[in-house]
């Protein structure tokens, strides 16, 4: 007990600052932790998690500070029972429809989200069949659905493909700033396609087809892996998606083709212009 107890609103105050400080440390710790991501799928979803964590914080903030202030200002002090009573028609209504209306606003603005990020690719996206399988990836690029520099006379079977090992990390090349269609694939058991940097993860199930949309904003490296515990070398199915930009995803592209698919299939291919 205080020797010298405080003014009943220094008290309050005091708990209300120290709850504060609480929030603060998650606030920090969040933003030291939590990354930003590189496509406008993963801005948007990180717009939702400051504003689920700002308002969580300031629920925290005013009941921490009710709670330890009530416990405080109404400890007890002698062997007589405070006044008894019920009912508070104004602070149960108030207590009910505050946080009625916060999950409403949370759940409407979650809901936005969602349908925004889950959108269907436009038509003329870059389309990626990803297969995952024991212990690496598969990415496959058809030359007739490449995005802005498609050739919309290549053979519909002409695909350029990356396939990696265990040992050696495959790279998912992809053009800044275009909406990337992934088409995610597995023969053998459930893989996780998972790249930090995009904030997203998304399963790849035998037997069916699970598709999303990404607009990558940044170039670089960035580090991925399967994220679903799939066998022995599970922890081995890694590999980097590098943003690059459209001039240097073309020369890859060209580059690849060459090797994978040789000259003559490339003339070949738009030989057919002519049929
Ligand atoms: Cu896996």
């Amino acid at each position: 007990m205080l020797s010298m107890p405080l003014p009943r609103h220094l008290r309050l105050l005091a708990v209300t600052l120290a709850s504060g400080l609480l929030a603060l440390v998650a606030i920090g710790t969040a933003s030291a932790i939590q990354p930003r991501g590189i496509t406008d799928e993963a801005h948007k979803m990180n717009d939702l998690f400051w504003i689920v964590l700002i308002v969580a914080l300031v629920v925290f903030v005013l009941v921490a500070a009710a709670l330890v202030y009530a416990l405080v200002r109404y400890r007890r002090k002698d062997d007589e029972l405070p006044e008894q009573f019920h009912g508070g028609g104004k602070i149960e209504v108030a207590m009910v429809g505050v946080p009625v209306l916060i999950v409403i606003a949370l759940f409407t603005i979650s809901m936005l989200t969602l349908i925004e990020i889950d959108d269907k690719a436009p038509d003329d996206a870059l389309t990626i069949e990803v297969t995952g399988f024991q212990f690496s990836w598969q990415f496959a690029y058809k030359m007739s659905d490449l995005g802005t520099n498609s050739d919309p006379n290549a053979d519909p079977d002409d695909a350029i493909s990356i396939i990696g090992t265990p040992q050696n990390d495959p790279i998912l090349y992809l053009p800044v700033d275009e909406p990337v269609e992934f088409l995610l694939k597995s023969n053998d058991v459930i893989h996780s396609f998972y790249v930090k940097d995009f904030l997203y993860k998304l399963d790849l199930i035998p037997g069916r087809v699970n598709s999303f949309t990404v607009t990558p904003r940044e170039t670089g490296d960035f580090s991925a892996q399967c994220a679903e515990l799939c066998g022995t070398n599970h922890a081995l199915m890694r590999f980097v998606v590098r943003v690059v930009e459209r001039d240097e995803f073309d020369a890859w592209v060209a580059q690849e083709a060459a090797r994978q698919l040789g000259e003559d299939t490339l003339v070949s291919s738009s030989g057919k212009q002519g049929d």
